[in-house]
């Protein structure tokens, strides 16, 4: 890498991200059956109709995971806790076998000094509360405070951090609108409503955790930067809308108690009845805001129905995920939400990386792509840090190759490569070069 941990303050903490559908192994420990199972195994839908029932098997070997982790100089690990794991029917009396999971990971982390940073949902819903309508009902806010009691109730004295629901775009926009994934839905209504009720339910959250006296609380959000594909007026307004519906809506909800007007127009009529009285409890203080950027989109108006726009194909190299290399867009993003959004809270980029066709050749995996992509990006970081923007952390996506959604096991995101048969961990070069950098 072209930086040591001496570039940076004593205390800014480097970590690497996971997800628990991507990488325990779902089939083990008493979980119930999530959305993403049903997801997956209707044609289509998914790469090969791959799912998570065996991903990395890291429900049997987080240990040598762990180790790989702490060998490599992070102070933090970023996971997520599977709701359906811990209650199989989304709601109700726990599964015992789950929490103690949960429990035995987390001591596994403290035992090789790892901060455990905690995401209560990344994604994979109970099937039994997919099947009332999931995002779209809005018991789900009780629902998912109820889980966020039981879990925390058993985990939270050990939490270095928290946040509720990872990428609040990603569970109402892409799942309800795009339909890429799980529930697999394309209608504005169901959007709509999935973009309010998942910021409820992360408020209500959030007010649970500050009753069980938890403290450093946060919320993830993902960005992409929204490019105008030309000079045009008509481009630049479709990048704005773009960039309301992606960018601002999840944020200026839970910092500002509002949603961006260009967004409204489109999506006002398709919001539940009084979503204004919300803003109490979505807007509840947290005490860190975390961004997740790989990208950014250059947008073209197009005709046809709302939001009347469509991304064209952009001229910088790109990974494997077919996604721009844009790290101008990281720093643009830290700036943009200190500035408008966060002012002095503590900011952490808690996703960045690339994914890439890494192949094991003797028991090695050169991925220089990665290790230029990371510098770059960690260099804008460094950059925006120097600017005086107060970002205390950072997090590599991901630890392991895995299960990269919609398209399967293909796509390797990770610091260590997995033979999804033999599920062998090998170290790529770029988890060698970070080794280096975070020596202390
Ligand atoms: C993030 N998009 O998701 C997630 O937090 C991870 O679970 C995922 O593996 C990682 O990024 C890499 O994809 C996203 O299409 C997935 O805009 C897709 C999009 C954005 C974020």
């Amino acid at each position: 890498m072209n930086f040591t941990r001496s570039d940076f303050p004593k205390d800014f903490l480097f970590g690497a991200a996971t997800s628990s559908y991507q990488i325990e192994g779902h089939k083990f420990g008493g979980a119930g059956r999530t959305h993403w199972d049903d997801f997956a195994d209707t044609p289509g839908n998914v790469v090969r109709a791959e799912n998570g029932n065996l991903a990395c098997d890291h429900y049997h070997r987080y240990e040598e995971d762990f180790d790989l982790l702490a060998a490599a100089g992070f102070d933090c690990y970023r996971f997520s806790t599977s709701w359906a794991r811990v209650q199989p029917d989304g709601k109700g009396a726990p599964n015992p076998e789950g929490l103690d999971f949960y429990d035995r990971l987390t001591d596994a982390m403290l035992a090789r000094g790892l901060k455990p940073c905690a995401t209560l949902y990344h994604w994979e819903l109970p099937s039994a509360l997919a099947d009332q309508g999931g995002w779209r009902n809005r018991d789900i806010a009780e629902r998912f405070a109820e889980f966020t009691e039981i879990i925390m109730g058993r985990i939270g004295d050990r939490m270095h951090s928290v946040a509720p629901i990872n990428e609040p775009w990603c569970v109402g926009f892409m799942s309800h609108f795009l339909g890429h994934h799980a529930p697999g839905l394309r209608d504005v209504r169901a959007t709509a409503r999935a973009m309010h009720h998942v910021l409820l339910a992360h408020g209500r959250s959030i007010e649970v955790m500050r009753a069980l006296g938890m403290t450093n609380l946060g919320g993830v959000f993902n960005m992409e930067w929204a490019e105008p594909a030309d000079d045009t007026e008509e481009a630049a307004r479709a990048a704005a809308l773009y960039d309301g519906y992606y960018n601002r809506w999840f944020i200026e909800g839970v910092f500002k108690g509002s949603y961006p007007a260009n967004v409204l127009e489109g999506l006002e009529p398709h919001l539940p009845r009084g979503w204004q009285d919300d803003f109490g409890t979505i807007t509840t203080p947290l005490d860190w805001c975390g961004l997740n950027y790989y990208t950014r989109k250059l947008i073209a108006p197009a005709p046809g129905p709302w939001p009347h726009h469509q991304e064209v194909a952009g001229p910088l190299p790109k990974t494997q995920m077919d996604w721009e290399i844009y790290p101008d867009g990281l720093y643009k993003f830290l700036h943009r939400t200190a500035q408008e959004y966060t002012g002095d809270l503590p900011l952490y980029v808690t996703e960045n990386g690339m994914a890439n066709p890494d192949v094991l050749v003797d028991g090695r995996v050169d991925d220089q792509g990665r290790i230029d992509y990371l510098n770059a990006h960690i260099g804008k970081a460094r950059q925006a840090l120097d600017d005086g923007v107060p970002l205390k952390g950072y997090f590599v996506w991901s630890l392991l190759d895995n299960y990269e959604w919609a398209l399967g096991y293909e796509k390797r995101f990770g610091l260590v490569h997995v033979d999804f048969e033999s599920l062998k961990r090998t170290p790529k070069a770029s988890y060698e070069a970070l080794k280096t950098a975070l020596a202390r």
